[in-house]
């Protein structure tokens, strides 16, 4: 049994710490903390009565006597400094993305980790495990579509206007690094870890958000992203969408494409009236990808206990921070950006 703390409860931190306790048969939850009250409040009534310990810091919950590995859930800006230190005590980490919004401070994390040989450091990036991208990946394996050459994804969000998601838009790092990163990241999924990104160019428009304009961010956007060899990717993001959340990849081969969620749809009911046929959309990426966490923390588990490498490198993950600074870069300046990654 491994034994899990989740820091910072938070929503993103209920789910995983609920799912420890009652979905993950090889691990168990031992602790948790959060700086919110309300956080702790949630958790004397979810986690305390099941034997978990609930701290008011991280500092104290990482003391935790025989504590294995940690699920790092908190505020994006404490996200490195809380791995780095889970590192040098010799704690597995899985943290939410984005570690850090930089690629060179990426490249820290990462030195870290390969001084630190025996610790496990995963990046959460929860595509990669729900089961129809896992499906999808194992037919292309199998030959299904023949080479994929050309990838499409696209992430979208519904519109959000309060000032509270504004201002949480002016420190998002910007949609390409915030949102389309998850895109990025299954791009190199689908065209493997040795695909090399040769340049990026983006293109966008402040549809909704027009304060976005400042700072050269985008509400929606596009991006490209081309391969050495010639593959391409290209993303599209919106935070706007007036029907729900809507994300969904194709992947296109030399023999066959393969689709994820075109129609984005929470179930299969469709209901016929004189409006015509109506059916309901995904709200949100709690709904549509609740078993794929579950599925993430198993295989992080998993690769714990059994000593195997971690399912996302994190190698890959600074690839993808590459790639999305590269098309945020660009989307700024309107040229394109050559990348020549050295590992
Ligand atoms: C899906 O897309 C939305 C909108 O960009 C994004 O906020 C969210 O992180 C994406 N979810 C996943 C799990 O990729
Ligand atoms: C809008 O964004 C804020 C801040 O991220 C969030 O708390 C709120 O639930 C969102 N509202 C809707 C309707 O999604
Ligand atoms: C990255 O994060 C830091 C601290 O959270 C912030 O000050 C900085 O502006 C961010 N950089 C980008 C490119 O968003
Ligand atoms: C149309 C479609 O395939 N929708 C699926 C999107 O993903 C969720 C979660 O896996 C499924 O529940 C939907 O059926």
């Amino acid at each position: 049994m491994l034994k899990i703390g989740v820091v910072c409860i938070g929503r993103m931190g209920q789910e995983h710490a609920l799912n420890i306790l009652w979905k993950i048969r090889r691990a168990n939850l031992v602790c948790a903390c959060s700086p919110a009250q309300s956080d702790l409040d949630w958790a004397e009534e979810q986690l305390v009565p099941y034997g978990v310990s609930v701290y008011p810091t991280f500092e104290e919950m990482l003391a935790f006597p025989g504590l294995e590995a940690v699920v790092i859930a908190s505020a994006t800006n404490v996200h490195k400094a809380q791995t780095l230190e889970c590192i040098r005590h010799g704690i597995h980490v899985l943290c939410e993305k984005p570690v850090t919004n930089s690629s060179d401070e990426l490249q820290e994390v990462i030195k870290e980790a390969e001084a630190y040989a025996s610790v496990k450091v995963m990046v959460g990036f929860t595509r990669r495990f729900d089961d129809q991208y896992l499906e999808a990946l194992s037919r292309i394996k199998r030959g299904a579509i023949g080479d994929p050459i050309v990838i499409r994804s696209q992430a979208c969000d519904t519109l959000n206007i309060t000032a509270m998601y504004k201002s949480y838009l002016q420190v998002s790092g910007g949609i390409f690094l915030d949102a389309t990163i998850h895109d990025i990241d299954l791009a190199l999924f689908f065209f493997g870890e040795d695909a090399q990104p040769k340049s990026a160019w983006a293109a966008g428009i402040t549809a909704h958000h027009k304060e976005l304009q400042e700072t050269g961010d985008a509400d929606n956007a596009v991006g490209i992203c081309e391969f050495h060899g010639g593959k391409l990717a290209y993303f599209y993001n919106s935070r706007t969408t007036a029907f729900g959340f809507d994300n969904q990849t194709e992947i296109f081969g030399m023999s066959g494409k393969i689709s994820i969620n075109l129609s984005s749809r929470r179930n299969k009911l469709e209901q016929h009236d004189s409006n015509g046929i109506t059916i309901e959309p995904n709200t949100g990426w709690a709904e549509r990808y609740s078993e794929a966490f579950v599925c993430e923390i198993n295989s992080f588990t998993e690769a714990i206990l059994e000593n195997k490498p971690i399912p996302v490198p994190l190698k890959s993950a600074w690839k993808s921070l590459r790639i999305a600074e590269a098309l945020q870069q660009s989307l700024r300046t309107g040229k394109r950006v050559e990348l020549n990654l050295k590992e």
